[in-house]
């Protein structure tokens, strides 16, 4: 992978803290002298890997209790008071076969009205299913089931609450998860890790802290960057080893452009979609919501996976020149290969041809424009009640129809982002074929494009394909910026 442009040390409030009150009055926690394991100066961050407990399906079943509460956990060799799904960040990874069924009975131990999406399974989101219009009280449980067919594609998915107005506070808290739905064949590696990425914003006494309306209105970033809940873990492994890296950015808003100095590192799979044939991966890009599964074929020394900014866009005459992402590379891990070198391991076989819906009758087109209302400068009001969010001018109801496929057909998408902030798009239960558009050569070359997270960028357009086979049902389409989609740019999709 290219290397990172340039290396800053980050004290973690210091650095996103510049955009939040809290950061301007030196509250955030990190502002002072960095304390901890491992966080003094010149320090590789503090404690060492670790992943959460893995939940495995038996017998074609995964049944489990999962419940959102608060929660005090150890980051950094301090106590961060959040909110957690069974006490821990990230919560459990489940693990899952093609065909099994999930059941989760799950509580709600909040203050809130919450619920599970589980993102990127193609299950039905009628009722107990994946269904987004679900509400669980504070206090009540909902049983779900998952239904996973059995030619679901193997791959990196996630689970987080998904109720309408405060899906980003409760990502931004601490609750998320990830997913990972076994291959009858995977690839030969030395060993698989699953990473999750998330970001916290804390005050000094580890309180979750309170966005501004700015941020929310840009898509809130934490300025405390973490791994499977770990400030810069450190891993191993010997030289000659392969890794798989399952990358899951469950950040609310920021993106990710991960490189990896030093290591020889290929592609093998994003979100749903695993590529034909690995490719060699220069920096990667993850908007919030998107999976990457990476090969790293482990060479002697040290290195440091770096999450570098991403311009995403602005709102101009609104931010005072500051920009989301703006904040300067992050260290999210370092791995260190030292040792006696592993025996060579067998090639990686090509995947699947990927299914490629290029070729295939479109029934219908659609446009769908993403928008930022109220942007003329004066109007902006200092609540940010002015801008609206919106999905074909037209903020969120969910007792409204807006996007109504006919079930088996194939149908076109332009998205259309008329705003100066790219929007990553996620449709939920149907995957997106990306025919146009959307840049972020990933050296895949002409191979079918698959995404549920599809970014269409400030003022761009990006075209999709979407066949609607397998699962009808209800549903929704939203910004990824979890912020934004709590501000009304969501749409629901009604497959019948
Ligand atoms: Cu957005």
């Amino acid at each position: 992978m290219s290397p990172p442009s340039r290396r800053q040390v980050l004290g973690w409030g210091l650095a996103g803290g510049a955009m939040t009150a809290a950061g301007a009055a030196g509250l955030l926690w990190g502002t002072g002298p960095r304390g901890g394991p491992g966080g003094g100066s010149g320090g590789t961050g503090g404690g060492d890997w670790g992943e959460p407990e893995v939940l495995t399906s038996a017998g074609g079943v995964l049944d489990l209790d999962l419940e959102a509460a608060p929660a005090a956990v150890g980051i950094d060799g301090r106590t961060a008071h959040v909110w957690a799904f069974n006490g821990t960040v990230p919560g459990p990874t489940l693990e899952l076969s093609p065909g099994d069924t999930l059941r989760v009975r799950m509580t709600n131990g909040l203050g809130a009205p919450t619920n599970l999406h589980v993102h990127g399974l193609h299950v039905s989101p009628a009722g107990a299913g994946d269904n987004p219009f679900v509400t669980i009280e504070p206090g009540g449980t909902h049983d779900y089931e998952f239904v996973l067919p059995p030619d679901h594609p193997p791959g990196t998915y996630w689970y987080h609450p998904h109720h309408h107005g405060t899906v980003a506070e409760q990502l931004a808290a601490g609750l998320y998860g990830a997913i990972v739905v076994r291959e009858a064949a995977p690839p030969p590696v030395s060993r698989e890790r699953v990473l999750v990425v998330s970001d916290l914003a804390l005050t000094a006494a580890g309180e979750l802290a309170e966005p501004s309306v700015m941020e929310r209105m840009m898509g809130r970033e934490g300025s405390l960057v973490l791994v499977n809940g770990r400030r810069r873990p450190r891993l191993a492994a010997a030289p000659g080893e392969r890794e798989r890296w399952r990358i899951i950015n469950a950040c609310p808003s920021r993106f990710l452009r991960l490189g990896l100095d030093g290591q020889s590192v290929r592609l093998l799979a994003r979100d749903l979609g695993r590529l034909h044939q690995p490719v060699e991966a220069g920096t990667v890009e993850l908007a919030p919501g998107n999976r990457v599964d990476l090969l790293v074929e482990a060479a002697e020394g040290t290195s440091t996976l770096v999450a570098s900014p991403v311009d995403r866009g602005a709102m101009p005459g609104m931010m005072g020149g500051r920009r989301p992402g703006g904040t300067g590379p992050v260290d999210l891990l370092t791995l260190e290969v030292t040792g006696g070198r592993a025996p060579a391991l067998a090639d990686v076989p090509a995947g699947p041809e990927p299914q490629d819906l290029r070729g295939v009758e479109v029934a219908r087109r659609r446009t769908l424009d993403f928008a930022m209302g109220g942007m003329g400068g004066a109007m902006m009001r200092g609540d940010g009640s002015m801008m609206s969010f919106t999905v074909n001018g037209r903020e969120f109801d969910a007792g409204r129809t807006d996007v109504d496929p006919a079930f088996g057909d194939v149908e076109e998408w332009t998205l259309v982002n008329s705003s100066p902030m790219d929007h990553p798009v996620h449709l939920h239960v149907w995957p997106m074929q990306v025919v146009s558009g959307g840049g972020g050569d990933d050296g895949a070359g002409d191979e079918p494009r698959w995404a549920d997270v599809v970014t269409v960028p400030a003022l761009g357009r990006v075209t999709v394909r979407v066949a609607f086979e397998g699962i009808a049902g209800r549903t929704v389409l939203h910004c990824h910026i979890l912020d934004h989609e709590d501000l009304g740019m969501m749409a629901t999709v009604e497959v019948r």
